[in-house]
């Protein structure tokens, strides 16, 4: 995205009046709020995980965890074996996943939604490499993902200050009147489904997001991650579920993120945690769960196979990425078909 795109609009003035909140919410398909979240509660995150994302080599050896200073030579992302390895020693922290229950984000869900709430099971956290822009996350709807009911909202944040160069969440206000899922396509980058939109730059509301700060955003609101243009830091941030406890939930979002590329277990999200009431706290609600749709995701695959067919180098990426995770899959071996070729 090249500039100038506009300033997200700040909702903090209507914090306590939940009628002129869902307005704004209906009306733009977002509300963001300065320093919603407690930043000393933040930087006491950004520390753990930090610590542990150093612990898995991730960072310049001598430098301050908490700068973030990536060691470019382990770059990668989702879908990689390397980024879940150490993905999932975060995923473990007690503290990231009680981040989504805070009661300022509680609360501030209660208004939005005006009924009582489920935060998704699946917590979900970003860690984005420098000088990788062809793997920022493309322009999309989230309900490809997560599915369920359009009812559901993300709570983006950044766990640090995440300014424009860094590469923050932008959102096309007003997107989610389309009230549909539109024709997602093959893309590199987190979920890697696109839409294809021609919204000019200016049409864009982002912001350099400081600590604290936090977007939420409706479930078919187009958004996209600016690349993380830095010379050498880390972005991580957290993008967090939650709906109605009423509505249904898709079936994947029971389960810890990124548990499709390699096996990880709640029991041992919770091996070392000091309490237990965040433990299967789903488990006592009578949730609707529902089945996952694999179409959205089937489609993404069948569209990387004939790109990459064409010699798209994207595509061959792709593939070569889901060889390697697992060669026995059924993916793979049409994958390693078409690259043979
Ligand atoms: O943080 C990112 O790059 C992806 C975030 C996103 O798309 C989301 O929170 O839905
Ligand atoms: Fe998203």
């Amino acid at each position: 995205m090249s500039a100038p795109f506009k300033e997200l609009r700040v909702s903090n003035d209507a914090m306590n009046d939940p009628e002129e909140l869902r307005r704004r919410f209906w009306d733009e398909g977002y509300l963001f709020f300065k320093k919603l979240q407690d930043p000393n509660k933040l930087w006491d995150l950004r520390r753990q995980m930090l610590t542990v994302i150093a612990s898995g080599g991730w960072l310049v050896a001598g430098t301050d965890a908490m700068d973030g200073i990536a060691d470019i030579s382990r770059q990668c992302t989702e879908g990689d074996i390397e980024y879940t390895d150490v993905y999932h020693e975060v995923y473990k922290l007690e503290a990231f996943h009680r981040s989504a229950h805070w009661p300022e984000v509680m609360d501030m869900m209660e208004k939005v939604i005006g009924r009582p709430v489920l935060p998704h099971p699946q917590k979900i956290a970003r860690i984005w490499f420098p000088k990788y822009t062809e793997h920022t996350t493309p322009v999309h709807q989230d309900f490809v993902h997560f599915q369920g009911n359009f009812e559901t909202y993300t709570c983006w944040a950044p766990v640090g200050d995440c300014p424009i160069e860094l590469g923050g969440l932008a959102v096309l206000p007003g997107s989610h009147k389309v009230n549909r899922v539109l024709d997602h396509h093959f893309s590199l980058g987190a979920g890697g489904l696109c839409v294809d939109t021609d919204a000019p730059d200016s049409f864009w509301h982002t912001t350099n997001y400081e600590i604290g700060d936090t977007l939420i955003f409706h479930s078919l609101t187009i958004h996209q991650a600016l690349p993380n243009l830095t010379e050498d830091r880390l972005r991580v941030s957290l993008d967090n579920r939650y709906q109605a406890q009423d509505d249904p939930i898709a079936e994947h979002m029971l389960a810890p993120h990124l548990n499709r590329f390699s096996e990880l277990r709640w029991e041992e999200v919770y091996r070392d945690w000091a309490s237990d009431d965040l433990k299967y706290y789903w488990k006592a609600l009578n949730l609707h769960v529902v089945p996952r749709d694999f179409s959205y995701s089937n489609q993404g695959f069948s569209e990387a196979l004939a790109l990459a067919k064409g010699g798209d180098g994207r595509a061959i990426l792709h593939l070569n990425r889901i060889i390697k995770r697992d060669p026995t899959t059924e993916q793979a071996k049409a994958a390693m078909e078409v690259l043979q070729a």
